[in-house]
């Protein structure tokens, strides 16, 4: 009789959190349902490296989805934060911090006259798109399809049959009168938008776009698509929002709108921003934010929002990326990672393509993507690799990760190529 495999302690864990919350998690990417498995329960965390409950060490290209573009546990940002938790975490009340980050922020981004900080990436879009709403007094709002901008009713939607139609709800409870409104075209199709502006003249609020996609893997914009936005949105009184929760002061310091030297009305920020704490923000022209009560009628508010610890957070990670040579660094370990897996690939006659800009990259497979990635992933997650478990998602570099994590990263990725 073999002797019964001893459970991981990550096993137990999910077994008793799957008794506690759907599918054992807090946010459903983490269950691994896309390449199946038991998710790894993480310890701790430093630079580029996360320790699971089992002592098992990883070099970590998920970084928390974004925030930990320092790497993990970052000493200046730790000894700042420990150091404003002896003043209290959260009063209700305005705190010089938030102005602090503020205006770090605002010298990042020109396009952000005004702003207002939240607690995630999600409240800053649905906040935003209730602003452009409120000062546009139109109804429809469009989206591309592959973009996520969070969770909330009028963002879950998908398209319906054919170009420019209405949205129809990609969640169950989101009622079909909250996706109507919604109006989904294919990423990169100007033609498309101009048809659906158009088709819903004078009544579409806003365009929301994720500047450089990270949520259907990578996914670049056509040179002219995002001038051509800009260009519509102009043409027809409609605003531009650019959701830079998971691209702002990653791909520059001034984010997309900086890269590809577009303004948009409206930005959306989190990640970063918050250093690895919960922090979102909306923000842009000066006459549609102070729509935002209590200056103006479109109504948002939070108890955590501009939370001190989280200011923090935010102020010592945008002070270290604003040195100088930071994103070059990015940049080149980027490039290194993405192009040393494309010359293993070729050298292996394994089709794959290798997106990729500052600080993000995917990986897409020729042949049988979703499939092959599984494999891919848990042949790299048991060597000491820990990829974000979906081929829909972006990875993400930071700047503790060293020539060493790469090396090893590519010799691992090599092995895993077959
Ligand atoms: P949060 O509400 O998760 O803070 O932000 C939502 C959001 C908005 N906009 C963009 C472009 C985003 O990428 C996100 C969230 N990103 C995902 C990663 N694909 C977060 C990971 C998760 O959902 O657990």
């Amino acid at each position: 009789m073999p002797t019964p495999r001893v459970q991981t302690q990550s096993e137990k864990l999910f077994d008793e959190s799957l008794t506690l919350f759907p599918g054992g998690v807090n946010s459903p990417v983490r269950a691994f349902g896309a390449v199946g498995g038991t998710p790894r329960f993480i310890a701790k965390a430093q630079g580029s490296k996360l320790w699971d409950v089992d002592g098992n060490e990883y070099i970590d290209y998920v970084g928390s989805w974004g925030p930990a573009i320092l790497g993990h546990a970052d000493p200046k940002v730790m000894a700042a934060v420990q150091k404003a938790a002896e003043n209290g975490f959260s009063f209700g009340a305005p705190t010089e911090l938030e102005s602090r980050l503020a205006l770090l922020v605002k010298g990042a981004f020109p396009s952000i006259e005004k702003m207002r900080f939240v607690s995630s990436g999600t409240e800053a879009t649905m906040s935003a798109l209730r602003a452009a709403r409120g000062f546009t007094k139109r109804q429809h709002i469009l989206k591309f399809d592959g973009c996520y901008h969070g969770h909330a009713d009028t963002l879950l939607v998908k398209a319906g049959s054919g170009a420019a139609t209405f949205g129809t709800a990609s969640s169950a409870g989101v009622i079909p009168e909250f996706a109507k409104y919604t109006l989904n075209v294919a990423y990169n199709d100007l033609h498309a938008v101009e048809g659906a502006l158009q088709k819903h003249k004078n009544d579409v609020a806003a365009i929301i776009v994720e500047p450089v996609v990270g949520n259907s893997g990578v996914i670049l914009p056509q040179p002219e698509f995002l001038p051509g936005l800009r260009k519509l949105c102009d043409a027809h009184g409609t605003l531009l929002i650019f959701d830079e929760v998971m691209t702002g002061f990653r791909v520059a310091f001034g984010g997309a709108q900086f890269l590809y030297k577009i303004k948009s009305d409206l930005t959306c920020l989190g990640k970063v921003i918050g250093g690895g704490l919960p922090v979102g923000a909306y923000g842009g022209r000066q006459e549609i934010m102070d729509q935002i009560s209590p200056l103006g009628p479109v109504y948002q508010a939070g108890t955590l929002s501009g939370n001190p610890l989280a200011m923090t957070a935010g102020i010592e990670t945008l002070k270290q990326l604003a040195v100088p040579g930071v994103y070059d660094r990015l940049q080149k370990l980027t490039d290194q990672l993405a192009s040393g897996i494309a010359e293993i690939a070729k050298a292996k006659k394994v089709g794959l393509k290798v997106p990729s800009v500052c600080g993000m990259l995917s990986i897409f497979f020729d042949r049988d993507p979703v499939q092959t990635f599984k494999k891919f992933f848990h042949d790299c997650l048991a060597h000491g690799v820990y990829l974000p478990p979906s081929v829909y998602e972006s990875w993400f570099v930071s700047l503790a990760h060293t020539e060493k994590d790469l090396q090893q990263t590519l010799h691992v990725i090599e092995a895993a190529l077959g």
